[in-house]
């Protein structure tokens, strides 16, 4: 049994990412740490006990009595606060912190939060380079890979912008957002939350405060947050009302519009699928409520061809074009580039990889509408396979360069193929990144081959 004989100011819990982030903020601050870490050997272990060699580390497990021995518990999101070790120590009656929750109570400059199941970081990116186009100084953290107390170390800017994930979300009491938005709410992570209101309830405290609440019309589920005398700025893909963002439908084309207002074609989107229009529009009213101009944000949004690993064109190969979805690791995810490339019949899907317990009937009706031969891969293949309707073509590949050469084998002169695996990659990848290198990689190959 752990003995721990000291008292501590604070323990933080997790030693990836976040509690490094955190361990030194505190540390800097004049603070006594103690840490504990469920992981035999946590990511930044070593380097932190490098760095400072006399700070007390507790590998192995949540051990109640380093839990006990601290004022403040300071949660990295990768532990669930449903943890009963975490729920033992909030029973005695430690104080609940984050590293997102010491940001908040520490900054002045306004925050703007985005969260949602899927499109975040397109979001959170697009609107950065939009505040700093239009002449103000910007930084952005948070699940985007940025532990938010980094950004602590010089003046602050005019904006922060932060990407929050409902497991940051669910230890943060102190945050105000200007502006704040859910983009939307589909199953993920549900080996984590009892269920989806669970998970929906994380999300909602991103609208904690007085700022603007941005609402998207298409979300159900969003819009029930919505809450009487707030500010709040609508937006989706359907006709907007006065002061909201939408798409209309004219003679000339289709138009991202603000109320009755063309603010830019649809064709000039540098970005592809209508989730992607979707995802324009919630940046485009979020940064009407920060205030800035909406020239330079249309500017913005005509240079702007997305983020690698997500919906990313790569190439026309015999009159077939190949995107890369690799960021696409939830059934949410995959859906909404699945109908979002709207190829009624004419693509082909990629898919699978560590399933997360998900329910995959979203996904099958997707393919049943608009995919017409399915490609399995990783652990989870055989879950997708069981969960999809009779009829449809599937084949299965046991590694993404076969995966690749089979697709090519089978697909037609106008023809999509889109790897969007709605599923994590650790089966067979170090991250999405890896996984959708390795697909590019092949795609390169066949691109090469068919010259
Ligand atoms: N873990 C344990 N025991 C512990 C602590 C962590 O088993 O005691 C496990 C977690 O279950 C998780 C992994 O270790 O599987 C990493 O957890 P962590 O809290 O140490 O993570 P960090 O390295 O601090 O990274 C976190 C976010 N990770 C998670 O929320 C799991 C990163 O988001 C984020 O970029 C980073 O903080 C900076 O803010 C990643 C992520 O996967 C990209 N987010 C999820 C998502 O996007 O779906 C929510
Ligand atoms: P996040 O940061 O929330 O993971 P990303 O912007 O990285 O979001 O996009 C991840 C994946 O989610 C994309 O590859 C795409 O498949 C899907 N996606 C993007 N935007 C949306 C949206 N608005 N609705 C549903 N799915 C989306």
């Amino acid at each position: 049994m752990t003995e721990v004989n000291k008292r501590y100011d604070s323990v933080v819990v997790g030693l990836g990412k976040t509690g490094a982030s955190v361990v030194s903020y505190l540390l800097a601050q004049g603070r006594s740490v103690v840490a504990v870490d469920s992981r035999d050997n946590p990511p930044e272990l070593e380097r932190l006990k490098q760095r400072y060699p006399g700070l007390p580390v507790y590998p192995g497990e949540l051990s109640p009595a380093v839990l006990a021995s601290a004022e403040q518990m300071v949660m990295s999101p990768g532990v669930s606060i449903r943890e009963p070790a975490i729920q033992a120590a909030l029973a005695r009656g430690i104080q609940l912190s984050s590293d997102v929750e010491i940001f908040c109570r520490q900054v002045t400059a306004p925050i703007v939060a985005v969260t949602g199941s899927n499109g975040k970081s397109t979001v959170v990116t697009l609107l950065s380079e939009m505040i700093q186009h239009s002449g103000s100084t910007v930084r952005l953290a948070g699940n985007i890979g940025v532990p938010v107390l980094d950004l602590l170390v010089e003046d602050e800017p005019d904006f922060y912008v932060l990407e929050l994930s409902s497991f940051q979300l669910e230890t943060l009491s102190s945050l105000n957002a200007v502006a704040a938005l859910v983009l939307n709410i589909s199953p993920d992570h549900m080996d984590r939350y009892p269920g989806l209101a669970e998970y929906a309830a994380a999300k909602q405290r991103i609208y904690a405060g007085d700022g603007t609440m941005i609402l998207n019309r298409d979300a159900p589920l969003v819009l029930t947050m919505a809450e009487q005398n707030r500010n709040i700025i609508f937006y989706g893909l359907s006709e907007p009302g006065r002061d909201e963002f939408g798409v209309r439908v004219f003679k000339d084309g289709v138009f991202l519009c603000h109320g009755q207002e063309k603010l830019m074609s649809r064709s000039e989107l540098g970005i592809h699928g209508s989730h992607n229009v979707s995802n324009v529009l919630a940046t485009l009213a979020l940064g009407r409520a920060i205030g800035l101009p909406v020239p330079v944000m249309l500017d913005v949004v005509r240079g702007f061809s997305g983020l690698p690993h997500r919906c990313q064109w790569l190439a026309n190969i015999d009159g077939v074009d190949w995107y890369n979805d690799s960021k696409a690791t939830n059934v949410g995810a995959s859906c909404a580039a699945i109908e979002g490339l709207a190829k009624k019949g004419r693509l082909i899907l990629i898919a699978g990889g560590e399933s997360k317990q998900a329910d995959f009937s979203p996904l099958a009706k997707a393919i049943k509408e608009h995919v017409r031969i399915v490609i399995l891969i990783g652990k989870d293949a055989g879950l997708i396979d069981e969960a999809l309707a009779e009829g449809s073509q599937r084949h299965f590949a046991t590694s993404m360069e076969a995966a690749v050469n089979s697709a090519a084998g089978l697909a037609q002169a106008g023809d999509a193929v889109l790897l969007s695996p709605a599923c994590a990659s650790f089966d067979m990848y170090t991250d999405y990144q890896h996984r959708g290198e390795v697909f590019a990689r092949a795609v390169q190959v066949l691109q090469g081959e068919s010259r």
